[in-house]
């Protein structure tokens, strides 16, 4: 077994994975993804850690999939193989919730792998973009229909039929980021924000995430039913109690489940 791809970290009870690959700019190769998926899936059972920060370096959070690595592939080995196995979709069914802190290059696969995080925060100089079309594919790990999502229709068909890429402030603007932040400041701002969540009640953290994300897969009056009965639920949550009572008492919160 080679090294791993990614290396992992844990700062006040939020994780850290970061890509690992500089010489090939972090692109997402399958020993890259199931080093990935089995640190992600750690985290999200560990109940130590509250959130989960996926990272990369300053050049490139990941420049896509491994382009030497799908090269010589045919239908056959792509589709009855599997190839994009459900490893490759992991973080986006974590129920810890996940930022994206990305920096330089966010391309192909690497753009859908921080669309499926809950937030992206990006550094000033991060570039998102789906440039698949530029070598005669499109994208596979759900770019088309989360950055449709994100952006909006006009936005995602300009930038998945021209391959153009899309700078932080645009991002920004269009929806796909949270936060803009200073290229040199990207992890202290990241985790400030992961801090905040990690620092909530789990059981409220991890059904507030499923009712947003509940938002993009159903209609509004589904999504509304929905998002009832989770607070509904919420009242069996001794952290409910206990959150409702520190307010009327003027005091902090002691959540039990963090
Ligand atoms: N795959 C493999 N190697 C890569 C990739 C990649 N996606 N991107 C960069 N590299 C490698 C380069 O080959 C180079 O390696 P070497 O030194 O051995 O030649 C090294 O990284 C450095 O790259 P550059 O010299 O090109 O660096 P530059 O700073 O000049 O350029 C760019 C940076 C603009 C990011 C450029 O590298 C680039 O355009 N990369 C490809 C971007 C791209 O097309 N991404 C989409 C890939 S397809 C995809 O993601 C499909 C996803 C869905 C399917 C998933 C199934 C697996």
């Amino acid at each position: 077994m080679s090294d791993s791809l990614v290396r992992t970290e844990t700062r006040d009870r939020v994780g850290i994975i970061t890509l690992d690959r500089p010489d090939a700019l972090n692109a997402l190769n399958s020993q890259l993804m199931a080093d990935l998926d089995s640190a992600a899936r750690a985290m999200d059972n560990d109940p130590d850690i509250g959130c989960i920060v996926i990272t990369g370096s300053q050049k490139a959070f990941a420049a896509g999939a491994d382009i030497k690595e799908m090269q010589p592939k045919d239908f056959a080995q792509v589709h009855y193989e599997d190839f994009i196995t459900d490893d490759w979709e992991a973080i986006a069914h974590l129920r810890t919730p996940t930022i994206a802190a990305v920096a330089g290059h966010a391309l192909g696969g690497g753009c859908e792998l921080a669309m499926m995080c809950d937030l992206i925060i990006a550094a000033d100089n991060a570039k998102f973009g789906q440039p698949e079309i530029k070598l005669g594919t499109i994208p596979g790990m759900g770019g088309t229909q989360r950055l449709t999502r994100a952006v909006g229709k006009a936005k995602a068909m300009e930038m998945c039929l021209t391959g153009r890429t899309m700078k932080a402030e645009e991002a920004e603007r269009a929806g796909l980021v949270a936060q803009v932040v200073a290229a040199d400041e990207l992890m202290d701002r990241v985790l400030e924000t992961a801090g905040t969540i990690a620092g909530m009640s789990l059981p409220a953290v991890m059904a507030c995430k499923e009712a947003v994300n509940r938002a993009e897969e159903t209609t509004l009056a589904e999504g509304v039913r929905f998002e009832r009965r989770s607070f509904h639920a919420t009242f069996a949550f001794e952290d409910r109690a206990e959150g409702m009572a520190a307010f009327n008492e003027k005091r902090e919160p002691h959540w039990k489940h963090r």
